[in-house]
């Protein structure tokens, strides 16, 4: 059982937020009790995690955030220190492989669950470099997720459903921004220019894509001179972000052994590419529903250019290694380790969980 009297961790999310999914993703995964970690939500579109209070906690004004109790004392008469991981990645300490670290399957202290705790750290130096390597392609600037999903447009049409689908959301994050600008102006006790430039610059940035975004319903026809020329810069920005992607797809397609990254057992780095790939799927139209062979194709399809994904990994063997029934499989059907990995990864309870309300 968990002590009421001990410190306990607390994870900043905000549920439609791409990187709140990988640890959310991992709790489920290892185990971990609905009390054992308080979990925060943020909300990104009111500009919550801009506040000063959360830039105390991430100076990032990012999600997720791991709050951790400093464990150098558990005497509850002595206030209890916190530290906090503000990053998904494996660069340093990152969010996952503290939760990873914490709950392992010999200590079963402190817990109020009886599952089962596996280890998802890979397990030989192979097997580090390789998932490294997929979740530094995961973050890296060609394989941005959120700007992907920023520059998902590419015509007109697109643009019109974009903006319809984000503006409100845009509008209210520069409406938080500026009541946080004008509030300090009048408070009696200001925060440091740091912030206040912060806030400027993420002002200055979130107003950039309102400006292109704001005019999505209107035909190029009625733009003005200025706003035809954002637009034109915005589709250009977008074809290259949606070319480039391309080359993340085939590099992750290398690294991949299938139907997980590492092969058989679910590590770290599946938590990152779920997450990612559930987002690139979204993204080009696809739903939770959709399996893998579909979720591909409607990829492809959305990234264009003729791009098509090496189809080359045994479907009936991709099954027989994720426990799913191969009856009726022709021995050489062949399918893309993406499918392979939708498939194995959408059984999971952690993925169900996570995208019960759809992709996000
Ligand atoms: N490197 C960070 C990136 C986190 C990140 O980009 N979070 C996004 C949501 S998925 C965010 O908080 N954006 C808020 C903003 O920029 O206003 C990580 O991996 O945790």
């Amino acid at each position: 059982m968990s002590d009421p009297q001990l410190p306990k961790a607390s994870l900043y999310v905000y549920k439609r937020s791409i990187w709140s999914a990988v640890p959310l993703l991992a709790l489920e995964e290892k185990g971990y009790g609905p009390d054992e970690v308080i979990i925060k939500q943020v909300d990104l579109s009111e500009g919550d995690n801009f506040t000063p209070s959360y830039l105390r906690v991430n100076h990032n004004g990012t999600v997720p955030t791991l709050v951790v109790p400093l464990s150098t004392t558990l005497d509850p008469e002595i206030e209890s220190r916190y530290k906090a991981i503000r990053d998904t990645k494996a660069c340093h300490v990152a969010i996952v492989e503290f939760l990873d670290k914490s709950r392992s399957p010999q200590s079963h202290t402190h817990t109020t669950s009886a599952a089962p705790a596996p280890v998802l750290a890979p397990a030989t130096i192979a097997f580090v470099t390789a998932s490294n390597k997929v979740i530094e392609l995961l973050h890296s600037d060609a394989g941005n997720p959120n700007e992907l999903m920023w520059l998902n447009a590419r015509d007109d049409s697109e643009l019109a459903e974009l903006s319809a689908q984000f503006v409100p959301f845009l509008t209210s994050k520069i409406r938080a921004l500026d009541e946080l600008i004008e509030g300090n102006k009048n408070a009696e006790v200001k925060v440091s220019e740091k912030t206040v430039l912060f806030w400027e610059n993420k002002r200055l940035a979130t107003m950039a894509i309102l400006d292109v975004l704001k005019d999505g319903a209107k035909g190029s026809q009625e733009l003005d001179a200025s706003a035809q020329l954002k637009r034109d810069e915005y589709f250009k920005a977008a074809r290259s972000a949606w070319f480039n992607v391309r080359d993340v797809f085939m590099q992750l397609h290398k690294e991949m052994i299938g139907p997980y990254v590492l092969g058989d057992q679910l590590s770290v780095a599946d938590l990152h590419l779920a997450a990612w790939l559930a987002r690139l799927a979204m993204l080009s139209g696809a739903t939770a529903s959709d399996d893998g062979n579909t979720i591909v194709r409607k990829i492809e399809a959305h990234v264009g250019n003729g791009f098509g994904l090496p189809k080359d990994f045994s479907v009936a063997e991709a099954r027989r290694r994720s426990g799913l029934p191969t009856l009726n499989i022709p021995p050489n059907e062949r399918q893309s380790r993406f499918a392979a990995f939708w498939d194995a990864m959408k059984e999971r309870s952690s993925w169900k969980k996570v995208y019960a309300d759809d992709l996000h």
